[in-house]
Protein backbone atom coordinates (compact mmCIF):
# COMPACT_ATOMS: atom_id res chain seq x y z
CA UNK A 1 0.00 0.00 0.00
CA UNK A 2 1.15 3.31 -0.98
CA UNK A 3 1.96 6.04 1.61
CA UNK A 4 -1.19 8.44 1.60
CA UNK A 5 -0.93 10.39 4.66
CA UNK A 6 0.39 14.70 4.49
CA UNK A 7 1.10 14.49 7.68
CA UNK A 8 0.78 12.36 11.32
CA UNK A 9 -0.01 13.33 15.18
CA UNK A 10 0.68 11.14 17.59
CA UNK A 11 -0.81 11.33 21.37
CA UNK A 12 -4.53 12.04 21.25
CA UNK A 13 -5.23 13.79 23.95
CA UNK A 14 -7.14 17.06 23.70
CA UNK A 15 -4.71 18.72 22.07
CA UNK A 16 -3.78 16.25 19.51
CA UNK A 17 -6.86 15.14 18.66
CA UNK A 18 -7.98 18.75 17.95
CA UNK A 19 -5.18 19.67 16.10
CA UNK A 20 -5.46 16.51 13.95
CA UNK A 21 -8.79 17.16 13.46
CA UNK A 22 -7.69 20.96 12.39
CA UNK A 23 -5.44 19.45 10.22
CA UNK A 24 -7.93 16.87 8.69
CA UNK A 25 -11.09 19.83 8.33
CA UNK A 26 -7.84 21.73 6.07
CA UNK A 27 -8.06 18.93 3.95
CA UNK A 28 -4.60 17.36 5.07
CA UNK A 29 -4.77 13.44 5.10
CA UNK A 30 -3.77 12.67 8.57
CA UNK A 31 -2.43 9.58 10.30
CA UNK A 32 -3.03 9.09 14.21
CA UNK A 33 -1.76 6.97 16.97
CA UNK A 34 -2.05 6.85 20.58
CA UNK A 35 0.05 4.98 22.81
CA UNK A 36 -4.09 3.42 24.31
CA UNK A 37 -5.58 2.60 21.41
CA UNK A 38 -9.22 3.78 22.45
CA UNK A 39 -8.36 7.36 22.27
CA UNK A 40 -7.79 6.75 17.99
CA UNK A 41 -10.95 4.75 17.88
CA UNK A 42 -13.03 7.47 19.71
CA UNK A 43 -11.31 10.10 17.44
CA UNK A 44 -12.06 7.95 14.40
CA UNK A 45 -15.39 7.03 15.76
CA UNK A 46 -16.69 10.55 16.70
CA UNK A 47 -14.86 12.78 13.92
CA UNK A 48 -13.99 10.96 11.40
CA UNK A 49 -16.70 12.46 9.05
CA UNK A 50 -14.65 15.50 9.29
CA UNK A 51 -12.04 14.52 7.23
CA UNK A 52 -9.73 11.98 6.53
CA UNK A 53 -7.60 9.63 9.27
CA UNK A 54 -5.72 7.32 8.37
CA UNK A 55 -5.26 5.06 12.13
CA UNK A 56 -2.18 3.62 12.99
CA UNK A 57 -2.44 0.81 15.57
CA UNK A 58 1.83 1.32 16.08
CA UNK A 59 4.69 3.84 15.73
CA UNK A 60 5.83 1.44 12.74
CA UNK A 61 2.38 1.42 10.96
CA UNK A 62 2.09 5.20 11.35
CA UNK A 63 5.56 5.61 9.76
CA UNK A 64 4.48 3.08 6.89
CA UNK A 65 1.86 5.89 6.50
CA UNK A 66 3.07 8.86 5.90
CA UNK A 67 4.70 10.34 2.59
CA UNK A 68 8.16 11.37 2.46
CA UNK A 69 9.56 13.35 3.95
CA UNK A 70 7.35 12.34 6.69
CA UNK A 71 6.08 14.96 8.97
CA UNK A 72 5.13 14.08 12.25
CA UNK A 73 3.63 16.26 15.02
CA UNK A 74 4.02 14.26 18.58
CA UNK A 75 1.50 15.91 21.34
CA UNK A 76 2.04 13.79 23.99
CA UNK A 77 3.25 14.67 27.98
CA UNK A 78 5.92 17.63 28.05
CA UNK A 79 9.67 15.80 29.67
CA UNK A 80 10.10 11.96 29.86
CA UNK A 81 7.09 10.56 27.51
CA UNK A 82 8.28 13.22 24.58
CA UNK A 83 11.73 11.80 25.11
CA UNK A 84 10.06 8.04 24.73
CA UNK A 85 7.79 8.86 22.00
CA UNK A 86 10.83 10.34 20.32
CA UNK A 87 12.89 7.07 21.21
CA UNK A 88 10.67 4.64 19.51
CA UNK A 89 10.46 7.12 16.36
CA UNK A 90 13.84 8.12 16.17
CA UNK A 91 14.95 4.86 14.28
CA UNK A 92 12.21 4.39 12.44
CA UNK A 93 12.44 7.79 10.37
CA UNK A 94 14.48 8.58 7.52
CA UNK A 95 17.17 11.97 6.99
CA UNK A 96 15.01 14.36 5.77
CA UNK A 97 11.87 13.35 7.95
CA UNK A 98 10.64 16.04 10.52
CA UNK A 99 9.64 15.70 14.01
CA UNK A 100 7.53 18.68 15.18
CA UNK A 101 7.24 18.62 19.32
CA UNK A 102 3.92 20.50 19.58
CA UNK A 103 4.24 20.20 23.40
CA UNK A 104 5.22 22.58 25.95
CA UNK A 105 8.83 21.31 26.15
CA UNK A 106 11.14 23.32 28.21
CA UNK A 107 12.95 24.95 25.43
CA UNK A 108 16.82 23.25 26.95
CA UNK A 109 15.18 19.80 26.35
CA UNK A 110 14.20 21.02 22.70
CA UNK A 111 17.85 21.80 21.91
CA UNK A 112 19.05 18.71 22.95
CA UNK A 113 16.39 16.40 21.43
CA UNK A 114 17.28 18.87 18.08
CA UNK A 115 20.91 18.31 18.07
CA UNK A 116 20.47 14.60 19.05
CA UNK A 117 18.39 14.26 15.64
CA UNK A 118 20.10 15.97 13.64
CA UNK A 119 23.12 13.54 14.21
CA UNK A 120 20.81 11.55 12.63
CA UNK A 121 20.07 13.39 9.81
CA UNK A 122 16.19 14.48 11.19
CA UNK A 123 14.61 17.52 11.40
CA UNK A 124 13.33 18.53 14.82
CA UNK A 125 10.92 21.56 15.12
CA UNK A 126 10.30 22.83 18.63
CA UNK A 127 7.04 24.51 18.65
CA UNK A 128 4.94 26.02 21.24
CA UNK A 129 1.37 26.15 20.57
CA UNK A 130 -0.99 28.21 22.83
CA UNK A 131 -4.66 28.40 22.80
CA UNK A 132 -5.50 25.54 24.85
CA UNK A 133 -8.48 22.45 23.75
CA UNK A 134 -10.32 24.94 21.59
CA UNK A 135 -7.39 27.40 20.02
CA UNK A 136 -6.15 23.83 18.86
CA UNK A 137 -9.04 22.76 16.85
CA UNK A 138 -9.66 26.61 15.53
CA UNK A 139 -6.77 28.09 15.06
CA UNK A 140 -3.79 28.55 17.42
CA UNK A 141 -1.23 30.20 17.66
CA UNK A 142 1.99 28.56 16.61
CA UNK A 143 5.76 28.97 17.31
CA UNK A 144 8.18 26.97 15.84
CA UNK A 145 11.95 27.08 16.28
CA UNK A 146 14.08 24.78 14.39
CA UNK A 147 15.97 25.11 11.26
CA UNK A 148 14.79 27.25 8.10
CA UNK A 149 14.55 23.64 6.30
CA UNK A 150 12.39 21.98 9.19
CA UNK A 151 9.78 24.75 9.13
CA UNK A 152 9.90 25.21 5.20
CA UNK A 153 8.25 21.69 5.30
CA UNK A 154 6.00 22.08 7.75
CA UNK A 155 4.85 26.09 7.06
CA UNK A 156 1.97 25.05 4.46
CA UNK A 157 0.21 23.14 6.91
CA UNK A 158 0.95 25.36 10.59
CA UNK A 159 0.02 28.34 8.37
CA UNK A 160 -3.39 26.65 7.68
CA UNK A 161 -4.13 25.55 10.50
CA UNK A 162 -2.80 28.37 12.81
CA UNK A 163 -5.73 31.03 14.24
CA UNK A 164 -5.99 34.15 11.86
CA UNK A 165 -5.28 38.04 13.20
CA UNK A 166 -7.82 40.83 12.87
CA UNK A 167 -5.74 41.92 9.62
CA UNK A 168 -6.26 38.53 8.12
CA UNK A 169 -2.28 37.58 9.00
CA UNK A 170 -2.16 33.83 10.06
CA UNK A 171 -0.77 33.58 13.64
CA UNK A 172 2.45 31.49 13.05
CA UNK A 173 6.49 32.67 12.11
CA UNK A 174 9.38 30.78 12.20
CA UNK A 175 11.02 32.24 15.14
CA UNK A 176 14.66 31.17 15.31
CA UNK A 177 16.50 27.74 15.44
CA UNK A 178 16.25 24.96 17.78
CA UNK A 179 14.75 25.96 21.20
CA UNK A 180 13.68 29.08 20.35
CA UNK A 181 9.48 28.11 19.66
CA UNK A 182 9.69 26.91 22.85
CA UNK A 183 11.45 30.14 24.89
CA UNK A 184 8.38 32.22 23.07
CA UNK A 185 5.81 29.96 24.05
CA UNK A 186 7.82 29.93 27.72
CA UNK A 187 7.49 33.89 28.03
CA UNK A 188 3.91 33.82 26.44
CA UNK A 189 3.16 31.68 29.16
CA UNK A 190 5.11 33.86 32.25
CA UNK A 191 3.44 36.94 30.39
CA UNK A 192 0.34 35.41 30.53
CA UNK A 193 0.57 34.81 34.18
CA UNK A 194 1.64 38.68 34.67
CA UNK A 195 -1.52 40.00 32.95
CA UNK A 196 -3.87 37.96 34.78
CA UNK A 197 -2.26 38.95 38.43
CA UNK A 198 -2.22 43.17 36.98
CA UNK A 199 -5.75 42.09 36.55
CA UNK A 200 -6.30 40.32 39.30
CA UNK A 201 -5.39 43.53 41.45
CA UNK A 202 -6.71 45.95 39.18
CA UNK A 203 -10.42 44.08 40.68
CA UNK A 204 -9.23 43.83 44.00
CA UNK A 205 -8.37 46.84 44.75
CA UNK A 206 -11.38 48.24 42.93
CA UNK A 207 -13.41 46.22 44.90
CA UNK A 208 -12.11 47.45 47.89
CA UNK A 209 -11.89 50.77 47.56
CA UNK A 210 -15.38 51.28 46.10
CA UNK A 211 -17.23 48.08 47.75
CA UNK A 212 -18.94 47.38 44.13
CA UNK A 213 -20.41 43.79 43.85
CA UNK A 214 -18.06 41.88 40.84
CA UNK A 215 -21.32 42.31 38.78
CA UNK A 216 -20.31 46.16 38.67
CA UNK A 217 -16.97 45.70 38.62
CA UNK A 218 -17.26 43.02 34.98
CA UNK A 219 -19.22 46.91 33.54
CA UNK A 220 -15.58 48.37 34.06
CA UNK A 221 -13.74 45.65 32.41
CA UNK A 222 -16.19 45.55 29.78
CA UNK A 223 -15.63 49.34 29.26
CA UNK A 224 -12.24 49.16 29.55
CA UNK A 225 -12.49 45.97 26.65
CA UNK A 226 -13.67 48.25 23.96
CA UNK A 227 -10.22 50.79 24.50
CA UNK A 228 -6.54 49.97 24.18
CA UNK A 229 -6.81 47.58 26.71
CA UNK A 230 -8.88 45.43 24.29
CA UNK A 231 -7.84 41.59 25.07
CA UNK A 232 -8.90 38.36 25.43
CA UNK A 233 -8.25 38.37 29.21
CA UNK A 234 -9.99 41.84 29.98
CA UNK A 235 -12.85 40.19 27.99
CA UNK A 236 -12.49 36.80 29.84
CA UNK A 237 -12.45 38.61 33.60
CA UNK A 238 -15.69 40.52 32.14
CA UNK A 239 -17.60 37.55 31.90
CA UNK A 240 -16.13 35.90 34.83
CA UNK A 241 -17.18 38.62 37.34
CA UNK A 242 -20.52 38.91 36.02
CA UNK A 243 -21.12 35.36 36.68
CA UNK A 244 -23.56 33.84 39.71
CA UNK A 245 -22.82 30.63 41.07
CA UNK A 246 -26.05 28.50 40.27
CA UNK A 247 -26.00 26.76 43.82
CA UNK A 248 -25.89 29.75 45.92
CA UNK A 249 -26.86 32.62 43.73
CA UNK A 250 -23.78 34.20 45.13
CA UNK A 251 -20.80 36.02 42.83
CA UNK A 252 -19.01 33.12 41.36
CA UNK A 253 -15.81 34.56 41.68
CA UNK A 254 -17.08 34.59 45.99
CA UNK A 255 -17.04 31.08 46.13
CA UNK A 256 -13.78 30.14 44.54
CA UNK A 257 -10.73 29.15 47.10
CA UNK A 258 -8.51 31.72 46.64
CA UNK A 259 -5.65 29.57 46.23
CA UNK A 260 -4.00 30.04 42.63
CA UNK A 261 -2.46 27.25 40.50
CA UNK A 262 0.11 26.80 38.27
CA UNK A 263 1.92 24.08 35.97
CA UNK A 264 4.94 25.62 35.80
CA UNK A 265 5.80 27.65 32.91
CA UNK A 266 5.87 30.94 34.41
CA UNK A 267 7.87 29.32 37.02
CA UNK A 268 10.19 28.52 33.84
CA UNK A 269 10.21 31.75 32.81
CA UNK A 270 11.12 33.35 35.89
CA UNK A 271 14.15 30.59 36.37
CA UNK A 272 15.31 31.63 33.47
CA UNK A 273 15.36 34.87 33.48
CA UNK A 274 17.50 34.88 36.71
CA UNK A 275 19.96 32.25 34.45
CA UNK A 276 19.98 35.13 31.61
CA UNK A 277 20.56 38.29 34.59
CA UNK A 278 17.02 39.57 33.01
CA UNK A 279 14.75 41.20 35.41
CA UNK A 280 11.15 40.21 34.78
CA UNK A 281 9.74 41.49 37.87
CA UNK A 282 6.08 41.58 36.84
CA UNK A 283 6.30 37.39 36.16
CA UNK A 284 7.71 36.71 39.12
CA UNK A 285 5.18 38.64 41.22
CA UNK A 286 2.93 37.09 39.40
CA UNK A 287 4.38 33.51 39.73
CA UNK A 288 5.15 34.45 43.56
CA UNK A 289 1.50 35.99 44.39
CA UNK A 290 0.01 32.63 43.27
CA UNK A 291 2.56 30.50 45.02
CA UNK A 292 1.61 33.19 48.22
CA UNK A 293 -2.45 32.41 47.68
CA UNK A 294 -2.10 28.63 48.56
CA UNK A 295 0.23 28.70 51.27
CA UNK A 296 -2.85 28.31 53.76
CA UNK A 297 -0.74 28.29 56.83
CA UNK A 298 1.36 31.16 56.37
CA UNK A 299 -1.96 33.08 55.45
CA UNK A 300 -3.77 32.07 58.52
CA UNK A 301 -0.93 33.20 60.53
CA UNK A 302 -0.79 36.07 58.83
CA UNK A 303 -4.60 37.33 59.63
CA UNK A 304 -3.50 38.36 62.87
CA UNK A 305 -1.28 40.93 61.60
CA UNK A 306 -3.08 45.01 62.03
CA UNK A 307 -3.59 46.97 59.25
CA UNK A 308 -5.22 50.03 58.37
CA UNK A 309 -9.11 50.71 58.22
CA UNK A 310 -10.89 50.08 55.38
CA UNK A 311 -12.29 53.32 53.95
CA UNK A 312 -15.01 53.33 50.88
CA UNK A 313 -14.90 56.18 47.77
CA UNK A 314 -18.21 58.10 47.41
CA UNK A 315 -19.32 57.42 43.70
CA UNK A 316 -17.13 60.74 42.12
CA UNK A 317 -13.68 58.89 43.56
CA UNK A 318 -14.81 55.62 42.88
CA UNK A 319 -15.32 57.01 39.33
CA UNK A 320 -12.18 58.77 39.54
CA UNK A 321 -10.27 55.78 40.66
CA UNK A 322 -11.55 53.62 38.05
CA UNK A 323 -9.67 55.79 35.61
CA UNK A 324 -6.78 55.91 37.52
CA UNK A 325 -6.75 52.00 37.37
CA UNK A 326 -6.95 52.19 33.91
CA UNK A 327 -3.81 53.67 33.51
CA UNK A 328 -1.94 51.70 35.78
CA UNK A 329 -3.24 48.76 34.79
CA UNK A 330 -2.19 49.85 30.86
CA UNK A 331 1.52 51.02 32.26
CA UNK A 332 1.73 47.81 33.94
CA UNK A 333 0.88 45.30 31.52
CA UNK A 334 3.16 47.28 29.37
CA UNK A 335 6.22 47.06 31.63
CA UNK A 336 5.84 43.30 31.83
CA UNK A 337 5.73 42.70 27.68
CA UNK A 338 8.56 44.74 27.57
CA UNK A 339 9.83 42.34 30.39
CA UNK A 340 9.00 39.45 28.81
CA UNK A 341 10.25 40.72 25.16
CA UNK A 342 13.97 41.61 26.70
CA UNK A 343 13.97 38.22 27.95
CA UNK A 344 13.29 36.49 24.66
CA UNK A 345 16.03 38.96 22.99
CA UNK A 346 18.75 38.36 26.29
CA UNK A 347 17.86 34.33 25.30
CA UNK A 348 18.11 34.96 20.82
CA UNK A 349 21.65 36.84 21.79
CA UNK A 350 22.58 33.92 24.15
CA UNK A 351 21.47 31.47 22.00
CA UNK A 352 21.97 32.72 18.44
CA UNK A 353 18.60 32.85 17.63
CA UNK A 354 17.87 35.88 16.37
CA UNK A 355 14.70 36.55 16.60
CA UNK A 356 12.58 39.36 15.25
CA UNK A 357 10.71 40.27 18.43
CA UNK A 358 7.81 42.17 15.34
CA UNK A 359 7.48 38.50 14.39
CA UNK A 360 6.60 37.55 18.27
CA UNK A 361 4.24 40.01 18.73
CA UNK A 362 2.57 39.15 15.58
CA UNK A 363 2.13 35.74 16.30
CA UNK A 364 0.61 36.55 19.52
CA UNK A 365 -2.44 38.88 17.86
CA UNK A 366 -4.69 35.44 17.58
CA UNK A 367 -5.50 32.21 18.83
CA UNK A 368 -3.77 32.73 22.36
CA UNK A 369 -4.20 33.38 25.69
CA UNK A 370 -2.64 36.82 25.90
CA UNK A 371 -3.95 37.79 22.42
CA UNK A 372 -4.88 41.55 22.62
CA UNK A 373 -5.40 44.62 20.38
CA UNK A 374 -2.21 46.55 21.83
CA UNK A 375 0.19 43.60 20.27
CA UNK A 376 -0.99 45.66 16.91
CA UNK A 377 1.41 48.56 18.11
CA UNK A 378 4.21 46.07 19.70
CA UNK A 379 4.58 44.43 16.25
CA UNK A 380 4.73 47.94 14.70
CA UNK A 381 6.90 49.82 17.51
CA UNK A 382 9.67 46.04 16.60
CA UNK A 383 8.81 47.05 12.73
CA UNK A 384 9.81 50.58 13.19
CA UNK A 385 12.94 49.86 15.12
CA UNK A 386 14.25 46.55 15.34
CA UNK A 387 17.43 47.24 17.44
CA UNK A 388 15.10 48.76 20.23
CA UNK A 389 16.65 47.67 23.57
CA UNK A 390 12.83 47.91 24.89
CA UNK A 391 9.75 48.54 23.96
CA UNK A 392 9.65 51.23 26.51
CA UNK A 393 12.36 53.03 23.91
CA UNK A 394 9.52 53.16 21.48
CA UNK A 395 8.74 56.97 21.76
CA UNK A 396 4.65 55.85 20.87
CA UNK A 397 4.87 53.91 24.65
CA UNK A 398 7.52 56.14 25.97
CA UNK A 399 4.85 58.61 25.99
CA UNK A 400 1.81 56.75 27.40
CA UNK A 401 3.47 55.12 30.04
CA UNK A 402 4.88 58.84 30.70
CA UNK A 403 1.66 60.10 30.60
CA UNK A 404 0.50 57.46 32.77
CA UNK A 405 2.62 57.77 35.47
CA UNK A 406 1.15 59.73 37.73
CA UNK A 407 -2.23 57.89 37.75
CA UNK A 408 -0.29 55.05 38.39
CA UNK A 409 1.67 55.95 41.36
CA UNK A 410 -1.72 57.51 42.89
CA UNK A 411 -3.27 53.70 42.77
CA UNK A 412 0.25 52.07 44.08
CA UNK A 413 0.44 54.56 46.76
CA UNK A 414 -3.31 54.61 47.71
CA UNK A 415 -3.52 50.34 48.06
CA UNK A 416 -0.36 50.42 49.68
CA UNK A 417 -2.17 53.22 52.33
CA UNK A 418 -5.20 50.85 52.18
CA UNK A 419 -3.54 47.80 52.53
CA UNK A 420 -4.44 46.31 49.47
CA UNK A 421 -1.58 44.24 48.18
CA UNK A 422 -0.35 44.79 44.76
CA UNK A 423 2.85 43.44 44.37
CA UNK A 424 2.73 43.19 40.26
CA UNK A 425 1.67 46.86 39.90
CA UNK A 426 4.21 48.21 42.69
CA UNK A 427 7.17 46.04 40.96
CA UNK A 428 5.92 46.92 37.12
CA UNK A 429 6.07 51.56 38.48
CA UNK A 430 9.67 50.20 40.43
CA UNK A 431 11.24 49.02 37.51
CA UNK A 432 9.63 52.12 35.59
CA UNK A 433 11.28 54.23 37.78
CA UNK A 434 14.90 52.47 38.30
CA UNK A 435 14.71 52.71 34.07
CA UNK A 436 14.76 56.63 34.79
CA UNK A 437 16.30 57.05 37.86
CA UNK A 438 20.07 58.38 36.39
CA UNK A 439 22.26 57.31 39.62
CA UNK A 440 21.45 54.47 41.15
CA UNK A 441 21.82 53.58 44.36
CA UNK A 442 24.14 50.42 42.77
CA UNK A 443 26.83 52.51 43.47
CA UNK A 444 26.60 52.24 47.38
CA UNK A 445 26.02 48.79 46.47
CA UNK A 446 29.49 47.84 44.53
CA UNK A 447 31.03 49.46 47.53
CA UNK A 448 29.93 47.44 50.09
CA UNK A 449 30.78 44.20 47.55
CA UNK A 450 34.55 45.51 47.60
CA UNK A 451 34.10 46.16 50.98
CA UNK A 452 33.70 42.68 52.39
CA UNK A 453 34.52 40.79 49.89
CA UNK A 454 37.04 42.83 47.61
CA UNK A 455 35.33 42.18 44.52
CA UNK A 456 36.30 45.49 43.02
CA UNK A 457 34.58 48.41 41.52
CA UNK A 458 34.22 50.41 38.56
CA UNK A 459 34.88 54.18 38.59
CA UNK A 460 33.41 57.22 36.73
CA UNK A 461 36.07 59.10 36.48
CA UNK A 462 38.29 56.71 34.39
CA UNK A 463 38.56 53.45 33.39
CA UNK A 464 39.86 50.29 35.25
CA UNK A 465 38.66 48.19 37.82
CA UNK A 466 40.01 49.15 41.59
CA UNK A 467 39.87 47.63 45.13
CA UNK A 468 40.18 49.65 48.07
CA UNK A 469 42.12 48.48 51.25
CA UNK A 470 39.62 49.51 53.93
CA UNK A 471 42.41 48.75 56.76
CA UNK A 472 44.80 51.39 54.98
CA UNK A 473 42.48 53.40 52.72
CA UNK A 474 44.80 52.93 49.62
CA UNK A 475 42.97 51.78 46.35
CA UNK A 476 44.74 49.48 44.03
CA UNK A 477 44.03 48.89 40.67
CA UNK A 478 42.78 45.87 39.96
CA UNK A 479 44.37 43.37 37.43
CA UNK A 480 42.47 42.88 34.74
P1 LIG B 1 -1.37 15.46 28.13
O1 LIG B 1 -0.29 16.41 28.43
O2 LIG B 1 -2.40 15.17 29.16
O3 LIG B 1 -0.70 14.07 27.70
C1 LIG B 1 -1.49 12.94 27.39
C2 LIG B 1 -0.97 12.28 26.13
O4 LIG B 1 0.39 11.86 26.31
C3 LIG B 1 -1.77 11.04 25.83
O5 LIG B 1 -1.89 10.91 24.44
C4 LIG B 1 -0.89 9.94 26.42
O6 LIG B 1 -1.12 8.67 25.88
C5 LIG B 1 0.45 10.45 25.99
N1 LIG B 1 1.57 9.78 26.67
C6 LIG B 1 2.00 9.84 27.94
BR1 LIG B 1 1.17 10.76 29.27
N2 LIG B 1 3.10 9.12 28.18
C7 LIG B 1 3.38 8.54 26.99
C8 LIG B 1 4.40 7.67 26.59
N3 LIG B 1 5.37 7.29 27.42
N4 LIG B 1 4.39 7.24 25.32
C9 LIG B 1 3.44 7.65 24.46
N5 LIG B 1 2.45 8.50 24.78
C10 LIG B 1 2.42 8.96 26.04
O7 LIG B 1 -2.11 15.86 26.77
P2 LIG B 1 -2.64 17.29 26.28
O8 LIG B 1 -3.31 18.05 27.38
O9 LIG B 1 -3.37 17.01 25.03
O10 LIG B 1 -1.31 18.08 25.92
C11 LIG B 1 -0.39 17.60 24.96
C12 LIG B 1 0.83 18.50 24.96
O11 LIG B 1 0.42 19.84 24.63
C13 LIG B 1 1.50 18.61 26.34
O12 LIG B 1 2.87 18.74 26.18
C14 LIG B 1 0.93 19.88 26.91
O13 LIG B 1 1.79 20.48 27.88
C15 LIG B 1 0.79 20.73 25.67
N6 LIG B 1 -0.24 21.77 25.75
C16 LIG B 1 -1.42 21.53 26.36
C17 LIG B 1 -2.39 22.53 26.42
C18 LIG B 1 -3.73 22.27 27.06
O14 LIG B 1 -4.52 23.22 27.14
N7 LIG B 1 -4.05 21.03 27.47
C19 LIG B 1 -2.15 23.77 25.82
C20 LIG B 1 -0.94 23.97 25.18
C21 LIG B 1 0.00 22.96 25.15
P3 LIG B 1 -2.18 7.71 26.56
O15 LIG B 1 -3.50 8.12 26.02
O16 LIG B 1 -1.76 6.36 26.11
O17 LIG B 1 -2.08 7.89 28.06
Amino acid sequence: MNPSAHIGVTGLAVMGRNLARNLARHGYTVAVHNRTPARTTSLLAEFGHEGTFVAADSAKAMVAALQRPRRLIVMVQAGRPTDDVIAEYAPLLDPGDVVVDGGNAHFADTRRREAALRERGIHFLGTGISGGEEGALNGPSIMPGGSPEAYRLLAPALTDIAGITPDGTPAVAHLGADGAGHFVKMVHNGIEYADMQLIAEAYHLLRHATGWEPARIAEVFRQWNTGRLNSYLVEVTAEVLAHHDADTGLPFVDVIADAAEQKGTGRWTVQTALDLGVPVSGIAEAVFARSLSGHSALRAAGTALPGPAPTILDERDAARLTEQVEQALYASKVISYAQGLHQIQAAGDAYGWNVDLAAVAGVWRAGCIIRAAFLDRVRDAYTAGPGLPSLLADPGFAHEVGDAQLPWRLVVSRATRDGVPVPAFAAALAHYDTLRTPRLPAALTQAQRDYFGAHTYRRTDRPGSYHIRWDTDRTEEAAL
